[in-house]
């Protein structure tokens, strides 16, 4: 899913036509790095349902129009289009029940919910500090003046400046994440032997910083750095 790398995403070009994916990108068209995105390859991989990716930068508005909103991930299937990844989550296990199930349950859905919002809320605004000067320096061209521009009027204040704050950021951030380091001490996944959406929305959030961080967020034996490589195995997708 790194896009080239899985074996279950690269089976799926023969049914390109069928599902696609519109997946934020940076220069490098491999770089694949929107958390929401993550969480929907990680999903879409659970089902076993093979996908072509498309890649899509910020500024590309009128790309995924017929959506009729303005953010990745959109999906294809077929003849439904279905934006948000929570939407998309919601969607797939609905339309596709006799695969493995994404959230395990109504009460691990109802669960769900609260890793999502602790997730988007907490842990992905502790990166967001850490990670906004590097994905400016990852960006398509095109893509720079528009990420600036709504970046330091989202956070009130230029990337330069969070730039030389980032020492405290990364405090914050390592800080955010002793429970979950805590937690994966003492269980394969979040959500135990094998992964669920929990596990994937946590995942899309650290591969979002993996994929942009100019410095190694984890060190090599850290639990969650663990975890996120038997995620990746679990799916056959390399590190
Ligand atoms: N709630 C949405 C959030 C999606 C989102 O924020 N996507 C970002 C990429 S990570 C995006 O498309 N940003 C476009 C922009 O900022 O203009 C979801 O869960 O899918």
């Amino acid at each position: 899913m790194d896009d080239r790398a899985s074996p279950r995403v690269r089976a799926g070009c023969a049914v390109s036509a069928l599902r696609r994916l519109y997946d934020l990108a940076g220069a490098d068209p491999g770089l694949r790095f929107s958390p929401y995105c993550w969480r929907t390859k990680l999903a879409l991989a659970h089902k076993g349902l093979p996908v072509e990716t498309i890649p899509w930068r910020f500024t590309e508005k009128e790309e995924i129009a017929f959506s009729g909103q303005k953010l990745v991930p959109v999906l294809i299937d077929g003849e439904k289009t279905v934006s948000d990844s929570q939407a998309i989550a919601e969607y797939l296990e609905a339309a596709y029940p006799h695969a493995p199930s994404l959230f395990g349950g109504p009460q691990a859905q109802a669960l769900t919910q609260f890793i999502r919002r602790w997730t988007d809320g907490v842990l992905q605004a502790a990166l967001v500090y850490v990670l906004v000067p590097d994905i400016f320096n990852v960006l398509h061209e095109k893509d720079r003046a528009y990420f600036r521009e709504s970046r330091e009027a989202r956070l009130g204040i230029t990337i330069e400046a969070l730039a030389a704050q980032r020492s405290q950021h990364l405090a914050t951030l390592q800080a955010t994440l002793a429970p979950l380091r805590a937690t994966l001490k003492g269980q394969k996944f979040l959500a135990g032997d094998n992964p669920l959406y929990a596990d994937h929305i946590v995942f899309g959030a650290l591969q979002w910083g993996r994929k942009t961080s100019s410095t190694p967020l984890l060190e090599g034996d850290d639990p969650i750095a663990l975890w996120m490589a038997r995620v990746l195995d679990y799916y056959g997708v390399k590190l």
